[in-house]
């Protein structure tokens, strides 16, 4: 199928609109994470050579980085300045903007890839969409105000995620009645809210947000019940990579968790995901890679 003209199968296929680009998700998508924050780069020694500031170090790294997923065909580089593991320390909006804006900047002139923002801030989602990102990752869904509007303006897509709670406090006591129908009535009344503020379905990805306010019971019940999240409407990303519920199943550290990280990204493309949030860009891609060639001997 062509699908440079906007034919009426085209436009019932799968896919996200990036701002005017178009992303076809008839393919699982990888997304691959950089973060820069501080305590991603260590400067060990580098910084004492002359005329080579931590700001020069952290853009080196970050674009050697995305020069390494960009061979290894990434779809999406999520570019995040705020760290949201249990017990975070909060950032400013203009520290995040200063360490964001000018990456985003960098990998959009220097390589053709899709760029997301991990951001909850409007100042940051309008920045970095001026300088080229395409997508919104918010783990905030949207709900900081002013960011449903930033980011209806900017014509991003958008991946609206659940999270219990706020990222200091999220997994001290995670609670639900009913934690796949919580996610569900929450991921939908974002859609609404989005489409309220003008943000067309076709921008609009969800995300049940594994790890965010969730005990390992609650994890493994929505990967199970992922499939069904496809009722919603909106393509599903997922996001399993290095996280406690794959390391509390193993025993193991951040370190030794690529395998359950690639059989937790399998499971959830199986049930319907069509982007995937990782670290290990390479070994995802081959495992998409096998998992296409099964699904394209499926039946439509
Ligand atoms: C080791 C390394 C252990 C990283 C845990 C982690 C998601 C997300 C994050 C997600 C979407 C993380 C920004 C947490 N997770 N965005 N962001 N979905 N959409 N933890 O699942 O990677 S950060």
């Amino acid at each position: 199928m062509r699908r440079d003209v906007l034919t009426e199968e085209v436009l019932a296929a799968p896919g996200l609109d990036f701002a005017g680009r178009w992303l076809d998700l008839s393919v699982p998508r990888v997304m691959g994470i950089l973060n820069v924050t501080p305590d991603s780069f260590s400067d060990g020694g580098v910084l004492s050579l002359p005329g080579r500031s931590h700001f020069q170090i952290s853009l080196d790294s970050a674009l050697a980085a995305a020069e390494y997923m960009v061979n290894a065909g990434v779809s999406i580089i999520d570019i995040g300045g705020e760290s949201t593991r249990p017990g975070a320390p909060l950032v400013s909006e203009q520290e995040e903007l200063d360490r964001v804006v000018p990456v985003v900047e960098a990998i959009h002139q220097r390589f053709d890839v899709l760029i997301s923002v991990d951001s909850s801030s409007p100042a940051v989602i309008t920045h970095a969409a001026s300088v080229g990102a395409g997508m919104v990752n918010d783990v905030r869904a949207l709900q900081r105000p002013g960011a449903l509007r930033a980011a209806a303006a900017t014509r991003m897509a958008v991946c609206l995620m659940h999270m219990q709670g706020d990222p200091q406090t999220m997994q001290e006591k995670p609670q639900y009645a009913d934690v796949f129908t919580e996610v569900c009535d929450f991921l939908r009344r974002r859609i609404d809210a989005c489409a309220a503020a003008g943000i067309a379905q076709s921008r609009v990805c969800l995300d049940p947000g594994f790890g965010f306010g969730k005990s390992l019971e609650h994890n493994y019940h929505l990967l199970a019940r992922l499939g069904e999240m496809q009722a919603l409407g909106s393509p599903l990303l997922a996001g399993l990579s290095r996280k406690s519920m794959i390391g509390a199943v193993l025993g193991k550290p951040v370190e030794q968790r690529m395998a359950g990280s690639l059989a937790g990204a399998v499971l959830a493309v199986t049930a319907g995901a069509r982007i995937i949030r990782v670290h290990d860009v390479a070994e995802t891609i081959d495992a998409m890679k096998v998992i296409s060639a099964m699904f394209s001997h499926r039946k439509q």
